[in-house]
């Protein structure tokens, strides 16, 4: 296999765009010919971790085993998109330092699905946000649960101004860039 793996880490509120960037990157990836999955809740949630709910530890323990399983992937060759809200500052950290290894190699790319929470429940797609409000979906993130924004993030796509093809663009040349295609 002629390619080094990565995972591109996408986080953000749900309803932010994550699964779409997601999936139109991994479409231009493989019109180019390169190894790419995506890893995102449809996935994961309703196998591995279809014994993890929404509060603050079953999302840590979800983070804990997705980075473990992106960990893998990248070892493979792979370029990884792993989709997940991922609220927690020090979930995500924990990922990065499992994913960057020592001799300096940045195999992790954190990337902020940046858009408000009225963006997010303006598009409602399915109707989790008038859920959420009505009480019927506790810890909802962004309602009712906390989402820490990223600090550092390699890469910040504000989805509320920019088209999903302007999206991939720019992601798309921060992997050629930085040698990673
Ligand atoms: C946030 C929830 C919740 C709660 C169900 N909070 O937009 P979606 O529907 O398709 O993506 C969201 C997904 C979040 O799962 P993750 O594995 O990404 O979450 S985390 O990283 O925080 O562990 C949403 C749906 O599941 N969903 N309940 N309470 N999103």
């Amino acid at each position: 296999l002629n390619q080094r793996g990565v995972t591109l880490w996408f986080t953000g509120l749900s309803g932010s765009g994550k699964s779409t960037l997601a999936t139109a990157l991994e479409r231009d990836l493989l019109l180019h010919q390169k190894a790419t999955y995506v890893l995102d809740g449809d996935n994961i949630r309703h196998g591995l971790n279809k014994d993890l709910g929404f509060g603050p530890t079953d999302r840590q323990e979800n983070i804990r085993r997705i980075g473990e399983v992106c960990n893998l992937f990248t070892d493979a060759g792979i370029i990884v998109l792993a989709a997940f809200v991922s609220p927690y500052k020090e979930d995500r950290d924990n990922v990065r330092r499992l994913l960057n290894t020592d001799d300096g190699r940045n195999n992790f790319i954190e990337v902020y699905v940046k858009a408000s929470v009225e963006t997010c429940e303006e598009r409602d797609p399915k109707g989790l946000y008038q859920r959420a409000r009505a009480g019927e979906i506790p810890n909802f993130t962004g309602i009712s649960a906390p989402f820490e924004e990223p600090e550092n993030p390699e890469v910040v796509m504000s989805t509320g101004d920019n088209s999903v093809e302007d999206c991939v663009a720019q992601l798309m040349k921060y992997l050629t860039d930085g040698g990673y295609l």
